[in-house]
Formats: C-alpha cells, structure tokens, sequence
C-alpha cells in the first residue's frame, strides 16, 4: 500500500454562530467538566461508547500514524479483575511508594485504595499507545499523540452527558495481560465512563484565569 495520500478538497467546519459565539458556548459546555469518582450503575449502550472513540479517533497524530487503541470493557467479572489489580497496585503507592508531600497534595481529592467504582461503572476504557502500528510502522510523537486522542475522548465524553475520571495506575501492565493485548500495546490510561451518581460530590476546586494561564504576544 502506497503511502502516499491524494489531495482531497478540505470541506473547513463552520459554526452557525460567529466565533465568538461558538467559542464561548463550547467554553460553557466544557467548563461543566469534572473528573468524578462517584459513578451510577445507570447502563450507557455501546453506541455511545463507540460515537465518543470514533471522536478520539480523529485527534491528530504523527505521520497520521493514529498510534491508540481504545480497549472498552463492560464485562463485569473482566472489570472486578481489573479492580482487584488495581487497588493492589494502589495499596502500595498509597502505604510505600508515594512521599508525605505527594500525599498532601491528594488529600482535597479523598482519594485512596479502593476504586469500587470500577464495579459500578457501566464502561472502563483502556487507552492503550502502539509502539509501532498495527501493519509493524514506526509512529512518531507518540505519548503527544495519544494524550491529544485521550483529551479528545474525555471531551467528547462529556459533550455526551458521560463522566469520567482520567486513572493512571502506576505500573499499570499488567493490563496488557488481564485484557489479552500484545507486547506492542502499551497502557497509557484507565478512563472510567459512565453517569456520575446521584449523590457525587466533587472538591470544590478553583481553575486558573486567563491571565494565569495564557500570555499574548502581540
Ligand atoms: N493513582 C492514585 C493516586 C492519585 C494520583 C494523582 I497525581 C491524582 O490526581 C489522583 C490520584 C489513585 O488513583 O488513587
């Protein structure tokens, strides 16, 4: 297969609204986004899931190499495996390998051991990196790559009415194994997806202004 891509007419998108406009709704819209803990058992069909990876799936990437994939797992016993492994990973970095100072800086996010929320959760997605592709080509950019598809999954999750929670378990492998995957794929993220419980509570946390996190040079 030749490489080599045609050039095509590019159909640009273009908002009803002016820019501002659309730019200040969909700021309205993500703004709404917070990762949750708290997860309804509520059923999510897994057409929804495959409509917010096909979003992810657009992210831009290396050579267009689209080095991902997204592994969704609604199969309960294979969740309550991953559950099990995970909180024993978790057991440690909470009891040994994670210093006073990292602890502090969790303690407004209550966090601990036990994610019980992956039993209850309707969907887990694994995003996996491929060290190389699928047809054995190098990829380029790759953890840029990803992360882009994985803020686009999170996003386009949450334009679906989904929450999530961005979960990086640390040695996470042993995913590879649980799901069956080859050495190529490397587990890059666990994103719990599903409605947030009725109950959910978040921090009540404060983000950064424009003039913090943005500088223009004009
Ligand atoms: N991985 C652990 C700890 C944790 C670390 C960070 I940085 C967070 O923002 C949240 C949690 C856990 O999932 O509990």
């Amino acid at each position: 297969m030749s490489n080599h891509a045609p050039q095509v007419k590019h159909h640009p998108y273009a908002p009803s609204k002016p820019a501002l406009d659309s730019a200040q709704d969909f700021y309205d819209v993500i703004s709404k986004r917070r990762t949750v803990r708290m997860f309804s058992d509520r059923e999510v069909p897994r057409s929804v899931i495959e409509s917010v990876i096909l979003a992810a799936g657009t992210a831009p990437s290396g050579a267009h190499k689209q080095p991902w994939r997204f592994v969704a797992i609604s199969n309960k016993e294979i969740k309550h495996k991953i559950r099990a492994a995970i909180e024993e990973v978790e057991t440690e970095f909470y009891e040994n390998r994670a210093s006073d100072r990292w602890l502090e800086d969790l303690e407004d996010f209550e966090t601990n051991a036990d994610k019980s929320y992956i039993d209850t959760v309707p969907w887990l997605i694994v995003v996996m990196a491929l060290r190389k592709t699928d047809e054995g080509d190098q990829v380029y950019y790759l953890n840029e790559s990803v992360g882009i598809a994985t803020g686009m999954l999170l996003t386009a999750a949450h334009h679906a009415g989904l929450a999530t929670l961005t979960h990086t378990p640390s040695p996470m492998n042993f995913l590879r194994e649980v799901l069956g995957r080859s050495e190529n794929e490397r587990p890059y993220m666990v994103i719990p997806m599903g409605y947030p419980a009725d109950d959910c509570t978040v921090p009540d946390l404060e983000r950064k202004s424009i003039d913090e996190i943005s500088v223009f040079v004009e």
